[in-house]
């Protein structure tokens, strides 16, 4: 009986150091549920042809843990906005973009933009371009987008 007993504590005693070397390993890192928090920098418009029709690049960036969602674009220096994703062969309008907690979306060439429509005045080489970003939980936000030569390549 006794002998069976100090098997069992050594048994129980295994299974506890088991049990917690498991614990440390797994589900007790916190999860990030903290609220979106979201940045936009670098926006620039390469100067385009013609003020009827420009694309703004920019990157957002969420240091919050939980995702947001770019749902909106308007411009008060613009006749109209949307948000575009180009293909080799294409621009289709999209519904939104999602930036997944501690991430960055990035709108560059060649893929997502906001196309504005109708800029006035004209755009020029150095003059700002004013977009209002609404996010599903960020609320708006305005971005100063500068007009830069058509060959600008913004920093890495
Ligand atoms: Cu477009």
């Amino acid at each position: 009986m006794r002998r069976a007993g100090l098997a069992g504590a050594a048994v129980a005693a295994a299974i506890a150091a088991l049990g917690a070397t498991l614990a440390a390993c797994g589900g007790v890192t916190p999860v990030d549920r903290s609220a979106a928090k979201i940045s936009v920098e670098g926006a620039y418009i390469p100067l385009p042809a013609s003020p009827d029709m420009a694309a703004a690049y920019f990157r957002i960036s969420n240091s919050g843990g939980t995702s947001d969602r770019l749902v909106a674009v308007s411009s008060p220096d613009a006749r109209s906005a949307e948000i575009d994703a180009s293909t080799a062969t294409s621009m289709d309008r999209i519904d939104g973009l999602d930036v997944p907690g501690h991430a960055t979306a990035l709108l560059a060439r060649g893929g997502r933009h906001v196309m504005l429509m109708g800029i006035s005045p004209a755009p020029e080489v150095g003059r700002t371009v004013d977009l209002r970003l609404t996010f599903e939980h960020s609320g708006t936000v305005t971005v100063h987008a500068t007009v830069q030569p058509l060959t600008y390549q913004p920093p890495k």
